[in-house]
């Protein structure tokens, strides 16, 4: 039995080596030549703990191959991106051209997954689509339990950093077209899950991973909200959630820069773009969210301001220090971090220097590279006088707070302050 996994990112990359190291011949579709040439040669495109070296063991020991052309398969698991489009409107372009291409190559019996986080309805949408593209066939939506072709929704849910472990870990959530194809869906996870899989419809599983992340970007916009209400109220936030948090029913999270990676920035919106009237709380919370880098920028100026007031030194000789860059602690992506956001804003309006410490890079991306300085946590130590902290990197917590010399410090973490 063939299992073939269209888009070999962050998802579709490690659930086909786990197919492939139980065994299975898995063919993974990808459109990008460079990443199919990659896995072919046993490496990896992306940065994933673990997951270089189930590829290549996979690769090597041929049950993983990867191609630019769709292949006749058993199953198919699309795991294609879902961006924006417009004011975060969900785009469901590369769904639609991942179905249109399998559709030619699929036979009667196969079984065809969504994993990609979609709005309510994608999975009868994509259904439509193989359905139009292939008429010698029938699907669900018109012949149910006895159709040719099964398709169900089953949300990824791992945590990136972790993936490796809660891909198999992890309970899963099957929302077949009809039972039938549940069934069929919990059957294939299986080859590799030790979590469960729980059924449900289509409907359902979708609405469910959106609000997994939803859940999270409330309780984090609850924290950041926390955190403006503190500083004004010059309570320090980190101490009061500690606090709260004794309280047997209380979980607060961790306020921050915002909120970054490619998930709980973006999840929320599909559901307000779906229920606009309805998703106040959860508009609200996003809004909250992507607010904070601007409010951390103010912080930032600020502090500058009464770092010079109280030196002789001009603007162009004050130093600033950015403590890390990453979307969050531990990991070396940069991809939609408030922190990047933060150092950029940092180093295009002050006109003195800008040091940057991330101890996960090597080079300063593009973005940032004219504007400012790559430097070891000991120089950024020793040299800066206003200290900026939006990564809580374990290099960074090593350092007790009561031994860092500067007074001019803004902590979006809570680290040293
Ligand atoms: N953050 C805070 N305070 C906190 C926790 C997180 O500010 O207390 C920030 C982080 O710094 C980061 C952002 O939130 O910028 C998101 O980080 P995260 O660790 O909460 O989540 P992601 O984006 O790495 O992964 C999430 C996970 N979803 C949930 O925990 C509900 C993961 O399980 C999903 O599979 C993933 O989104 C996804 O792909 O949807």
């Amino acid at each position: 039995k063939t299992i073939s996994v269209i888009g070999l990112g962050y998802i579709g990359l490690p659930t086909a080596a786990a197919f492939a190291s139980q065994q299975k011949e898995v063919v993974g579709i990808d459109i990008n030549p460079h990443a199919v040439e990659t896995i072919n040669r046993g490496e990896i495109h992306i940065v994933e703990p673990e997951l270089d070296k189930v590829v290549k063991t996979a690769v090597e020991s041929g049950w993983l191959r990867a191609s630019t052309t769709p292949v006749a398969a058993d199953a198919y698991l699309i795991a294609v991106p879902t961006p924006f489009k417009g004011e975060h409107e969900p785009d469901m372009t590369f769904v639609e051209a991942a179905a249109k291409s399998i559709a030619p190559v699929l036979k009667k019996g196969s079984l065809v997954i969504l994993e990609s986080t979609s709005p309510v309805g994608a999975t009868e949408q994509m259904a439509d689509w193989l359905a139009a593209a292939r008429p010698d066939l029938t699907f669900p939506q018109q012949a149910g339990e006895q159709a040719d072709i099964n398709i169900a929704y089953c949300p990824e849910r791992v945590l990136p950093g972790q993936v490796m472990v809660e891909l198999i870990k992890n309970d899963r959530v099957i929302g077949g077209m009809t039972p039938v194809c549940s069934a069929r869906a919990s059957e294939l996870y299986n080859i590799f899950l030790e979590g469960e899989c729980v059924v449900t419809n289509s409907r359902t599983a979708e609405m469910c991973k959106l609000t997994e992340n939803s859940f999270r970007d409330v309780n984090i916009a609850f924290a950041n909200e926390l955190s403006l209400i503190c500083a004004d109220q010059g309570i320090n936030v980190w101490e009061l959630i500690r606090l709260a948090n004794r309280h047997p029913r209380v979980n607060i999270l961790q306020p921050g820069p915002g909120v970054g990676g490619h998930c709980i920035a973006v999840d929320p919106w599909f559901i307000v773009a779906q229920n606009p009237q309805q998703a106040r709380l959860i508009r609200t919370a996003r809004e909250v969210n992507d607010s904070k880098p601007h409010w951390v920028m103010n912080q930032v100026k600020a502090t500058v301001a009464d770092c010079l007031a109280a030196s002789d030194k001009r603007a162009s000789d004050v130093k600033i220090a950015c403590f890390g860059l990453a979307f969050k602690p531990n990991i070396d992506d940069l991809r939609e971090s408030p922190a990047m956001e933060i150092a950029h804003s940092i180093a295009q309006w002050h006109s003195g220097e800008t040091l940057v410490v991330e101890p996960n890079i090597h080079q300063l991306p593009p973005r940032l590279a004219g504007q400012s300085m790559l430097v070891s946590l000991e120089d950024a130590m020793s040299q800066a006088d206003v200290l900026v902290m939006l990564v809580d990197h374990k290099e960074f917590k090593a350092i007790a707070g009561d031994n860092v010399r500067q007074q001019y410090i803004v902590d979006t973490k809570g680290v040293w302050r």
